[in-house]
């Protein structure tokens, strides 16, 4: 199982404040002698990182901020993955600079004929070829990264590495990429002590957006790295002063340990833990096929979404590409091959379709290759062929071998694969019927919808309101011509629990799809939304909450383009309404209403307010309030994470029928949970 405890490395670096001793026997490459060729090569190098830092890091906001984490880590991964590391510690110093840590070989440090710089300073001061979002990927010879170091010291107002080998502590320092002191020795070790230490501080004439590292940003794309290299330990450690929820200062810093001996078998178990597998296994398959290393693990769980995340050299590909294509061939063909063979699949009965057989499926895809090619507008879609026929292969062959030895699951997933497809056909039956009632077609709105006079969509909002006694409310206090209004009646469906064909039947979803106009899924067309605030608005109470996430999760999981693009928002009605001397106040928080108290006086004859629902306003108060543009607060809701395995966790975890999970998730991820509605 997973483990996450409190560690500490016994690290050759830790030696408090080094003298500085005499300057070793290593050639001063920077600082003596006059700037070759070659040095002013690397200076333009560097200086056009900083005049364009988005084509190496993508952004220089608070993601490119943690990117540069990244960068750093994943030359550490690529000694582990060689074989000479086995722990990765990340420290957030109280100053806002990062420190890696490893336990590897340590960087060269002899001198590089060809160049004639030592190894160090070539990583931290020549540009590698492109950079992941400038060229068409990367490319460099040995490692499958590598690149990034010297992005990263182009970026920090200083950079510091340490290098142990050989018995010495080797030390240089950079600023704004310029080396600063040459590598000299500062101290020894014993010679079999070995490792490389980087500290660096952003620049703050790059990052001026934030130069705030957030822990659980870093804990989570640390944690999927853990999970693709099994077995490296990688400890985070956040060395801020923190106080706790009563103002007091934590004496302890935070502090995560990840290693996963099982690696991505492990991983699909935690991206599991909120749902119940279809059976124990988690299957893994691994392979090299024409020099390209393929792994996937997998299993299938009772809901009806399929969970795929695809890797390449441990970067994640959202938008897939060929080793998912190979993924998914391979699946479909072996299952329905096996079916077939064993006649648990009738000679009458059609193929299963892939989309059938990877219902509830969560699979990791990870493959290693050389010279990976992203596309796609994003550049999130691997490209290289090679990639398909190897993941086909080590798939099809080692999954047939799986189903033979372990006939029962095989049963289970084809019937349920069966069972799927007949919900499909049923879904297909009724969306047809719908479409000819013509019911999903936008020409025919729904009949509770009180729609805006406004054609221009840009002006337009619509607003989900929880109750038709509020919706009357709402209907009757909002601006008709930019506001339109649709009640919906009681708890929406929780589309994680249902499948499609229930979910086209049931009518508060038919009337959303409709009244949004965009269509979903694939055929979803933004520039079809007919109003670009889509606002939800609810009880200001446990139910309300409840509700906002089962719409959410419609959103997400069908139209997820309307939150990624800002279109969705959560009303915020008040909580209370205080009245003295014929003058009015609205608090929306108890700490609003404490700051008002303290203002106008704690008198007797103060009257105080707290509203229950939406259904206790009257149409004034409830534009005054809610829904006056000028005065009204919303909530944009936005996705606030890195890796897309955890906003599925957080609907699977929140609307799943599992207690437990979701209760610690809450617990666990109080603040994570409240940026996703913020
Ligand atoms: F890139 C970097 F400088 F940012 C960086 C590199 C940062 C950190 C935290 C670690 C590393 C790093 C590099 N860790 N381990 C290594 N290993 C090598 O560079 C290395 C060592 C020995 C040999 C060899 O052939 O003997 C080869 C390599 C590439």
């Amino acid at each position: 199982m997973a483990r996450e405890t409190d560690s500490s490395m016994d690290t050759v670096f830790d030696q408090g404040t080094p003298p500085l001793e005499e300057a070793g026997s290593l050639k001063d490459t920077s600082q003596t002698g006059s700037y070759t060729a070659d040095n002013i090569q690397i200076l333009e190098g560097l200086e056009a990182v900083r005049k364009r830092p988005g084509m190496y890091i993508g952004t220089t906001s608070s993601r490119g901020l943690h990117h540069l984490v990244y960068e750093i880590v994943d030359n550490s991964v690529d000694e582990a993955l060689a074989g000479y590391c086995s722990h990765i510690e990340v420290t957030v110093n109280p100053d806002e600079s990062v420190t890696v840590t490893d336990n590897g070989r340590g960087i060269p440090v002899g001198i590089n004929h060809k160049s004639g710089k030592n190894a160090v300073e070539v990583v931290f001061t020549i540009l590698h070829a492109g950079g992941k979002f400038g060229g068409g990927g990367y490319k460099v010879s040995g490692g499958l990264h590598g690149v990034g170091a010297s992005v990263v010291n182009a970026l920090s107002e200083w950079l510091e590495v340490r290098v142990s080998k050989d018995g010495h502590v080797y030390r240089q320092r950079y600023e704004r990429g310029i080396s600063r002191t040459p590598l000299e020795i500062i101290g020894d070790c014993p010679a079999e002590k070995t490792g490389t230490s980087v500290t660096f501080l952003p620049d703050p004439l790059i990052f001026k957006e934030t130069r705030i590292f957030d822990y659980d940003i870093l804990r989570q794309r640390l944690r999927e790295m853990a999970f693709l290299t099994k077995g490296l330990r990688i400890t985070l450690t956040d060395l801020r002063p923190r106080v706790d929820s009563e103002g007091r200062l934590e004496d302890k810093p935070r502090t995560h340990t990840f290693c996963y001996e099982g690696g991505i078998q492990e991983f699909v178990t935690y991206l599991n833990r909120g749902k119940k597998p279809l059976y124990d296994k988690v299957m893994y398959f691994e392979g090299t096929r024409n020099g390209v290393y393929v792994e996937v693990a997998m299993q299938h769980n009772d809901s009806y979404t399929d969970s795929e995340y695809c890797f390449v050299n441990n970067i994640n590909t959202p938008e897939g590409g060929m080793h998912l294509v190979g993924f998914r061939n391979a699946l479909t063909k072996t299952f329905n091959e096996y079916g077939r063979k064993n006649k648990i699949l009738k000679d009458s009965e059609p193929n299963l379709s892939g989309e059938d057989i990877r219902e509830g499926i969560t699979a990791i895809i990870s493959i290693k290759i050389e010279d990976p090619q992203f596309e796609g507008q994003t550049k999130q879609k691997l490209g290289n062929v090679e990639a398909r026929g190897a993941t086909d292969s080590v798939v099809s062959e080692q999954l047939r071998y799986f189903l033979e030895q372990n006939p029962s699951v095989a049963k289970t997933i084809i019937e349920k694969s069966v069972a799927s497809q007949r919900a499909r056909e049923a879904a297909r039956k009724a969306r047809e019927m719908s479409r000819r009632k013509s019911a999903l077609d936008s020409m025919s709105l729904p009949g509770k919808l009180a729609d805006c006079s406004e054609k221009d969509p840009s002006k337009c909002e619509i607003f989900l309101v929880e109750g038709d006694s509020a919706g009357g409310s709402a209907k009757s206090a909002r601006s008709r011509a930019t506001q339109a209004i649709l009640p919906l009646r009681g708890k929406i469906l929780n589309v994680e629990k249902a499948r499609e064909d229930r979910i086209y039947a049931n009518e508060e979803i038919r009337a959303m799809i409709t009244a949004f106009g965009t269509g979903i899924h694939d055929e979803f067309d933004i520039t079809k939304l007919r109003y670009h605030k889509i606002i939800i608005m609810t009880d200001a109470d446990v139910d309300g909450a409840h509700i906002d996430t089962l719409m959410l999760t419609f959103l997400y999981r069908f139209m997820p383009e309307l939150i990624k693009q800002g279109h969705v928002y959560l009303a915020m009605p008040p909580l209370y309404k205080l009245e003295k001397n014929r003058r009015v106040w609205y608090a929306y928080s108890d700490e609003e209403l404490s700051q008002i108290l303290n203002e106008v006086g704690r008198d007797q004859n103060n009257r105080i307010q707290r509203y229950k629902g939406l259904g206790e306003m009257d149409p004034e108060q409830l534009w005054e309030t809610t829904m006056d543009p000028e005065r009204r607060i919303l909530r944009r809701v936005q996705i606030n994470t890195e890796s897309e395995s955890e906003v599925d966790l957080i609907f699977t975890v929140l609307m799943g029928d599992k207690v437990e999970p979701r209760r610690e998730f809450i617990e666990e991820n109080a603040k994570f949970v409240r940026n996703l509605d913020i």
